[in-house]
């Protein structure tokens, strides 16, 4: 047994155990109650899920385990002449609950370069695709293809006990970390470098391989990366993508069918894709405008129209968050200690900028937008395009490729835990008018 897998089963027996204890001794506290409105708008705001790796906060943002976004940048190991943390340090938080040492996180490293290699008829079905299909079509087929090598699979055909589950959970959740960037890179290098590939440098960290696959050597774009692999990583367990892995896992569908299917909900506009989407709005913005810098007033008459249009303007709102996204604010002070201080400048970033002072109070006065705040996807997109990233219809795919820490190391503890099948009730609206009083 790897040590990081001998560590999470002396962490997750005792708290399954814990889990077990508090629904028999405690099943019948009642934890709130709900509204129509939730029930009819998205369950927002009702506590359903228990998801042990992140709590995100309405005004704070999120904490992994605690640790917010500045606590882990500041505090985190970082690769040699690293500033940013390393998203290894992330995953073995979120999956050990503790912050690692450095020597934790090389042995993470090696661990999933050890078990990076790609089987090589996942390549073969993603060249049988045409080159037009979306990145994150190929990225959710990929992970589909790979699903031949599910261990939790095999092992269910065989019979395997329930007290078990997590060990081929890990297996597979430790696997799928180790090549979706090489997935990923092979993608991008297919659909947009002439199908040119780059073989993986085993001696570089998770996010840094990643963007040397890609063909990215300067240090500041395995900066970024790293950056970008952490604070996409996890954001608790109601979101889309990680609700989706977590619903599909609990009919006991392996990791790799469970987060295929956490992808294709990452793939919306609404959640991951809005990444794309902002890059694609301000490009109609500039074009429309001829060009160059818009000014405040043309950027607020482009929002109005945007929502005269009936659409919604990208990288604003959240389903939780009131504030600004704090993994937004960290982008922003990547931009201005990175490119700006450093004499460098960057027009979409300057635009990601001007949009944030411009929009808030137009979205607030429409009097029903609940948060009129930045995302993430706000300035991701702006930052990639800096450092020449610029194919966005790929975006969304390193979004999943980050996301998979979280969601995988929450299926772990779904296993570890011994989590049933979701099925929440629903009702009718026929049913509902009758419990209100509605006869017509
Ligand atoms: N622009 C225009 N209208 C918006 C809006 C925005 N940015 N945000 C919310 N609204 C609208 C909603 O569409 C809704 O309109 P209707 O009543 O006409 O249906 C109304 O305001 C109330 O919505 P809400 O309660 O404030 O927001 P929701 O919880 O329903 O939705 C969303 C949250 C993130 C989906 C929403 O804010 C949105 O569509 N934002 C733009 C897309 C986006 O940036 N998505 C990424 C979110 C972060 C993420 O998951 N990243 O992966």
């Amino acid at each position: 047994m790897d040590s990081i897998k001998q560590k999470f089963l002396e962490k997750a027996t005792p708290v399954a155990a814990e889990v077990k204890s508090i629904i028999k001794e405690h099943g019948n506290f009642v934890m709130g109650e709900y509204t129509l409105a939730q029930v009819y708008q998205g369950m927002k705001g009702i506590t359903g899920l228990v998801t042990e790796t992140s709590k995100l906060d309405a005004e704070e943002g999120i904490r992994f385990r605690g640790y917010s976004i500045p606590e882990i940048r500041e505090k985190f190991p970082k690769a040699p002449n690293g500033t940013e943390p390393l998203p290894e340090g992330v995953f073995y938080l979120m999956l050990i609950g503790e912050i690692p040492t450095e020597e934790d996180v090389r042995t993470l490293s090696n661990e999933l370069a050890r078990r990076s290699i790609v089987p090589k008829h996942v390549f073969d079905v993603l060249d049988s695709l045409p080159a037009a299909t979306h990145p994150m079509t190929q990225f959710s087929i990929a992970v589909m293809a790979m699903q031949t090598e599910s261990l939790f699979a095999a092992a269910y055909r065989k019979g395997v006990s329930k007290k078990e589950y997590w060990d081929y959970t890990y297996e597979d959740s430790m696997n799928l970390i180790a090549r979706l960037p090489r997935i990923a890179a092979y993608i991008y290098r297919r659909k947009y470098k002439n199908n040119e590939h780059i073989e993986p440098d085993h001696k570089l960290d998770w996010a840094a391989n990643l963007a040397h696959m890609m063909g990215y050597e300067d240090f500041d774009v395995k900066r970024l990366m790293r950056l970008y692999m952490t604070i996409h990583a996890d954001h608790e367990g109601g979101n889309v993508s990680a609700h989706t892995t977590h619903l599909v896992g609990s009919a006991l569908s392996d990791p790799y069918l469970s987060f295929a299917a956490g992808m294709n909900g990452l793939a919306g506009p609404l959640h991951g894709l809005a990444n794309q989407e902002v890059i694609i709005w301000i490009m109609n913005m500039r074009e429309e405008l001829g060009g160059g810098l818009p000014t405040k007033e043309q950027i607020a008459a482009f929002i109005q129209k945007t929502l005269s249009e009936g659409k919604v303007v990208p990288g604003y709102g959240h389903a939780v968050l009131r504030k600004t996204d704090p993994r937004f604010t960290a982008q922003q002070n990547f931009y201005k200690k990175y490119i700006k201080d450093q004499g460098k400048s960057n027009d979409l970033c300057e635009i990601v900028q001007m949009v944030y002072e411009v929009a808030p109070p137009i979205l607030e006065a429409t009097g029903k937008i609940k948060n009129p705040w930045p995302n993430v996807d706000a300035h991701s997109g702006a930052l990639l395009m800096h450092f020449d990233i610029k194919e966005f219809e790929f975006y969304t795919v390193l979004f999943g490729v980050s996301r998979a820490l979280g969601v995988l190391a929450s299926l772990c503890w779904d296993r570890a835990i011994g989590h049933p099948i979701e099925r929440p009730g629903s009702t009718t609206t026929e049913l509902i008018k009758k419990k209100i009083g509605i006869t017509a």
